[in-house]
């Protein structure tokens, strides 16, 4: 082909002046390979040209993977430690001065110390989050339980992953976010997608998924809107949001009820199939239909689709995940691909789309309340003996398990909480129902935030800690298909900015742990005892070294040992992670969203994002580029609605819930559902749609309902009569 000879001969140039840092992109969970290009006289960072010669996505970026080398050199950088010393000015950019890092690691350790004399140890917290390397994760981890002795630590997968990984737990015993290579994807005949933006939100999925279509497969999309792959799909299930688990439900019904079910494998590697047969048996495509909104034969012809495909793969992204359902939606799409034995074979299976860059390797390794390092629970005293034997501290010593992200916030405002340390995380735009969330942070005795940039998040600390951008450290990350793969450093850290991990280790000296973190002196030392950690865990990472991840091209997990290759496939072997072998088919009844429409709120709220910005937007909104591709957040409303409430397209409109209320630009758009709206929530202080959001939880994974509550809206200001 023309354009792969262009591209091959344009890859790895290496202009005069200039090297290549071989490296992968600082955002989402598909972490496209980059090479950063690096000018060799002032050893600064200065562009970037896509890797060609990854196999995930060969050559492939976004416009935020392009534009992401701008970060590092950026003039919003926070260079120096900055100390609060005007306290009436918390909750804004102000009142801060430069300090040194002596002087700040001084005053926090004398903070902490206060609160946890007076307190208890208990008084402080840690909230933590996956754009980090594994190793950065497992010491922030460790850095909890062992140098601030707290059981108060979290992490915002919470608000990401937590619901997959609940879901995948209980069907196969292991959360692997995906059961197969990415490179298996576009080689398939069906894909499944339930609740994923994939266009926007893993874009360089893209050349596979169309790959499907071109080679004769099909593709199903269950959406609430006409999402770019929902407009080329060949079937849209436009569901109401908050009903997927119905819809789950009816097609597992009918794909039994017409004989696509796989007897055999489900005698053989299943438990649950009879209980689960007569549970969605009332799912039929009329009820399904009336719960979910999708006409009944749409229904059926996604189940015969689905049910005739010789191999398919089902996919679902947090549309949803977040719900207070979230893990049984996600057990429920599983169904499909268990009561049909579509899986445990190449070009079959289940798979998340990861979110985060470190979705999946952030939350395996200690970050969770519940959980240590390789997948281990940190209630179950065999597990927590493994993990003091490589820390060096007795079980008794252990912290027990904490409460959830959001829970935190309610014990801070319980004044439980009174001290939080923060990184990598910015929940003043991306926690649910922002106005109990901002308070309860503004309420702290003491808070640190580790950051680059001074986010929303910051503006409520007393000392900020600069840290390094992703290009300026070294580290492992776990991407979207369970590949251990390897960030390598750019440049040096500009001004005085630490990784996290020196952070924590020179904090945890100040706080009189030395003996336990002090022989920590690269972040390579942090990944050989990492990988000690989660030898023998169900996430076991011991065999991947980084030679061998820069030899094959990243090494999946499981890989336990130095001759393992690692696992690109999961359950070829038709065994399932739990005790008997067995993969669990669940009977799960239906229930609506915690927040139904009502008269006085008729409308259903659902968030999300755009392609041009990442998460909080506390990165992509500085980037001159992304900025003028989407300056501002908007409500997409239908225009049959839109005509209901006189509402004109750019107008500036009032929408509100129970909970908070916010000003938007109406969006007219045919592609939502009538009775539905959608706002992207990369925007801060007043423009956050978190304000409306509402904070009912997954029982199982406390995952927030970001996706679905009950909303009205009202116009500014009557139309002028002329
Ligand atoms: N551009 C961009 N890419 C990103 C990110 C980003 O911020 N920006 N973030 C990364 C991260 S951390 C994540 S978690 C992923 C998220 O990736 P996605 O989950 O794909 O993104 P969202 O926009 O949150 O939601 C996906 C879709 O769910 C739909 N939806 C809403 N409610 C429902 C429902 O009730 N049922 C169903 N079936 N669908 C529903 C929305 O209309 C939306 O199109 O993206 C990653 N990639
Ligand atoms: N309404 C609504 N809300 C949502 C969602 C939704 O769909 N709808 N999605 C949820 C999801 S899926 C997610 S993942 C969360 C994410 O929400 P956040 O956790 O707030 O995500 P980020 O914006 O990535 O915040 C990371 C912060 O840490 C900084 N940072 C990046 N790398 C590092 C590092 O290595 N070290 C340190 N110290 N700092 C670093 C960044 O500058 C940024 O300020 O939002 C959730 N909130
Ligand atoms: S798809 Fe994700 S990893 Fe790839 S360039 Fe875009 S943001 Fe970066
Ligand atoms: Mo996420």
């Amino acid at each position: 082909m023309q354009r792969d000879k262009f591209f091959k001969e344009i890859e790895n140039v290496e202009h005069p002046n200039e090297k290549l840092i071989k490296t992968h992109c600082s955002y989402c969970g598909m972490q496209c390979g980059m090479n950063l290009r690096v000018n060799t006289a002032t050893n600064k960072i200065i562009g970037v040209e896509p890797r060609y010669d990854w196999p995930v996505t060969v050559g492939k970026m976004c416009p935020k993977g392009v534009t992401a080398y701008q970060q590092t050199n950026h003039n919003d950088r926070i260079l120096r430690p900055l100390i609060r010393d005007d306290a009436s000015l918390k909750g804004t950019k102000e009142g801060f001065r430069e300090a040194s890092w002596e002087e700040a690691y001084d005053l926090i350790a004398e903070k902490f110390g206060e609160l946890q004399q007076n307190y208890g140890k208990d008084s402080l917290s840690v909230f933590s989050g996956v754009s980090m390397t594994n190793e950065k994760c497992y010491l922030t981890g460790k850095f909890a339980r062992v140098a601030l002795g707290t059981r108060y630590i979290d992490y915002n997968g919470r608000f990401c992953m937590s619901s997959a990984a609940g879901g995948f737990l209980r069907s196969f015993g292991v959360d692997r976010g995906s059961t197969l290579p990415w490179t298996d994807i576009h080689e398939t005949d069906c894909l499944f997608i339930a609740g994923s933006n994939t266009a926007e939100c893993h874009p360089t999925s893209m050349f596979r998924i169309w790959n499907v279509q071109e080679r004769g497969g099909y593709i199903i999309v269950v959406d609430p809107r006409e999402t770019p792959i929902a407009r080329r799909a060949d079937l849209h299930l436009d569901l109401k949001p908050g009903t997927d688990l119905a819809l789950a439900n009816g097609i597992v019904h009918l794909l039994i009820e017409k004989g696509y079910a796989d007897e055999e494998f489900i005698k053989q590697h299943t438990n649950g199939f009879e209980e689960t047969k007569e549970l969605v048996k009332q799912f039929t495509p009329e009820y399904t239909s009336y719960l979910t909104g999708v006409a009944p034969e749409k229904i059926e012809r996604a189940a015969e689709i689905y049910g005739k495909a010789p191999n398919a793969v089902v996919m679902f992204a947090r549309g949803i995940e977040q719900q207070h359902k979230g893990v049984d939606n996600v057990s429920g799409y599983t169904n499909m691909a268990l009561v049909t034995g579509k899986i445990g074979r190449p070009k079959a299976g289940v798979a998340t789309f990861t979110g985060q860059g470190n979705g999946q390797g952030g939350r395996e390794h200690g970050q969770k309340s519940d959980l240590l390092p390789g997948y281990r629970k940190i209630t179950n005293p065999q597990h927590v003996q493994e993990v003091c034997n490589v820390w060096g501290i007795t079980p008794e010593e252990m912290p027990k398990a904490g409460v959830s992200a959001y829970e935190m916030f309610e014990l801070m405002d319980q004044k439980e909480i009174r001290g939080l340390y923060l990184l990598c995380s910015n929940p003043a735009v991306s926690a649910p129902n922002l106005n109990f969330v901002r308070n309860a942070m503004k309420s702290l005795d003491f808070m640190v935030c580790a950051d680059f940039y001074l986010s929303e998040s910051a503006e409520f600390a007393d000392v900020i800690l600069p840290s390094v951008t992703w290009s300026e450290d070294e580290g492992t990350v776990t991407n979207i298909e369970g590949r251990i793969i390897k960030i390598n450093k750019a440049q040096q850290p500009l001004g005085e900015s630490k990784p996290d991990w020196q952070m924590q280790v020179e904090l945890a000296e100040r706080l009189g742990k030395g003996e336990n973190f002090s022989h920590l002196k690269t972040a390579k030392d942090v990944a050989e005892e990492f990988r000690l950690a989660s030898k023998g865990g169900s996430a076991d990472y011991y065999g991947a070294t980084w030679d061998k991840i820069e030899k094959q091209d990243g090494v999946f997990w499981p890989c336990k040992d130095e001759g393992d290759e690692g696992t690109p496939h999961m359950f070829l072997d038709k065994k399932f992670y739990h005790p008997d072998g067995k993969a669990q088919i669940c009977a799960l009844p239906y229930r609506p969203p915690a927040e139904e429409p009502c008269e006085e709120y008729p409308l259903r709220l659902t968030t999300g994002r755009v392609v041009y910005h990442y998460l909080s937007g506390n990165q992509t909104r500085r980037i001159q580029f992304l900025k003028d591709m989407c300056p501002e957040p908007y409500v997409e409303v239908h225009p049959e609605t839109a005509g209901k409430y006189n509402m004109e397209h750019d107008e500036r409109i009032r929408l509100y819930t129970r909970r908070g209320e916010a000003v938007y630009k109406v969006k007219v758009t045919e592609a939502i559902r009538k009775d539905t709206v959608f706002v992207p929530y990369h925007f801060g202080h007043e423009e956050s749609i978190n304000l409306l959001t509402i904070p009912a939880l997954d029982p199982k994974s406390r995952m927030p309902e970001f996706k679905a509550c009950a909303a009205q809206m009202e116009k500014l200001e009557p139309k002028k009569v002329l």
